[in-house]
């Protein structure tokens, strides 16, 4: 029984440091030096080479490196017999919750605004649309475990919250939309609208030239989900049109952002390097040593994937 970690893009050694340290008796190799392929039954990987997990014949789970597990799928080899465990961890989560606050907030203040008065050397107050946080409707796509926490953080400080699921939920304080049927009410009220949906064919290219007609014009856009979400040849024309305001990316569909591309240079556009939460090897190699253990003993793994439904 061997480990092995695919983690090119992430840093192999932080995950090698913690395995060892908490289990040194553990057998763990770093791709692609795997020894012999019928060694390995559990993987750690962030984007694995399309076929590599194809090539490991007793490959029992497959630990996402992340909370999205597309990178996964979007192997056409992927082996559809192993299991998937993604992240859920309290560390992820309240970089989320940071991230949205802090943009969110930044939107609520009209910060992109009074940035450019600074650079005209311009003083207008006037230019603060005075809004009160309970006046101001924010909408989440996505009421998961990062759409929940986010959602709560904003209603404690008392905004008014709405939030979008695939199955219908009933939360505190968070008015809930659910299904394709729900989608346009959500939007309606949603002065800023943030991303955090898992990407799969269903929402793949959903923040496109037609959802941004629904909300209401100036609005606000904060994607911290995938790139893959996002049409992004629809999204300089909503903003030069009025349509949005700003919009707040931390992922693109071509990682890194190449340097051409339109969107550094915008100045309706904040770009942030995929860096709105970061997996912590610290406490996340602990629940994957505790979900070794539980496959060896038999049990029901925490935090599996339905690799039907995609995350
Ligand atoms: P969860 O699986 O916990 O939540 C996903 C939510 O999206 C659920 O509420 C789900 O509905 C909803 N959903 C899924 N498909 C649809 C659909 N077709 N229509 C409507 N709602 C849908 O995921 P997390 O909250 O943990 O993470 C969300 C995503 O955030 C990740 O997949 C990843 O892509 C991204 N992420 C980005 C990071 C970054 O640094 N930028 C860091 C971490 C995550 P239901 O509740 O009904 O199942
Ligand atoms: C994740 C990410 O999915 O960092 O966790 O994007």
């Amino acid at each position: 029984m061997a480990v092995l970690i695919i983690a090119s893009h992430d840093r192999p050694d932080w995950w090698l440091r913690e395995l060892e340290q908490r289990d040194p008796a553990l057998d763990v190799r770093i791709w692609p030096d795997i020894g012999d392929p019928a060694d390995i039954t559990y993987v750690l990987a962030w984007k694995p080479p399309p076929g590599a997990l194809a090539s490991l014949p007793n490959l029992a789970i497959v630990f996402s490196l992340g909370a999205g597990v597309d990178h996964l799928f979007t192997d056409p080899d992927f082996p559809a017999h192993v299991a998937v465990v993604r992240v859920v961890d309290p560390y992820l989560t309240a970089g989320m919750r940071e991230y949205v606050l802090l943009h969110t907030l930044r939107y609520h203040k009209n910060q992109p605004a009074l940035d450019q008065q600074q650079r005209d050397h311009v003083w207008d107050d006037r230019a603060r649309e005075l809004r009160r946080a309970d006046e101001q409707g924010v909408g989440i796509l996505g009421l998961g475990e990062l759409g929940q926490a986010c959602g709560n953080a904003l209603v404690g400080l008392n905004f008014d919250v709405a939030g979008w699921s695939r199955s219908p939920k009933d939360l505190p304080g968070i008015t809930c939309f659910d299904g394709r049927g729900g989608l346009d009410a959500l939007l309606g009220r949603s002065r800023i609208l943030i991303c955090l949906l898992p990407l799969t064919p269903e929402t793949d290219g959903i923040l496109n030239a037609n959802l941004f007609s629904k909300l209401p014009k100036g609005a606000f856009l904060i994607n911290a989900a995938r790139g893959g979400h996002m049409v992004e040849e629809d999204l300089i024309p909503a903003l030069e049109s009025g349509r949005l305001a700003h919009a707040t990316l931390d992922v693109f569909r071509e990682e890194p952002l190449p340097g051409d591309h339109p969107f550094w240079d915008h100045s309706q556009i904040t770009v942030t390097p995929h860096n709105a939460a970061i997996t912590d090897p610290r406490s996340v190699v602990i629940q994957i040593l505790e979900d070794i253990g539980r496959h060896q003993r038999g049990e029901a793994l925490s935090n599996q994937v339905d690799t039907g439904l995609g995350y």
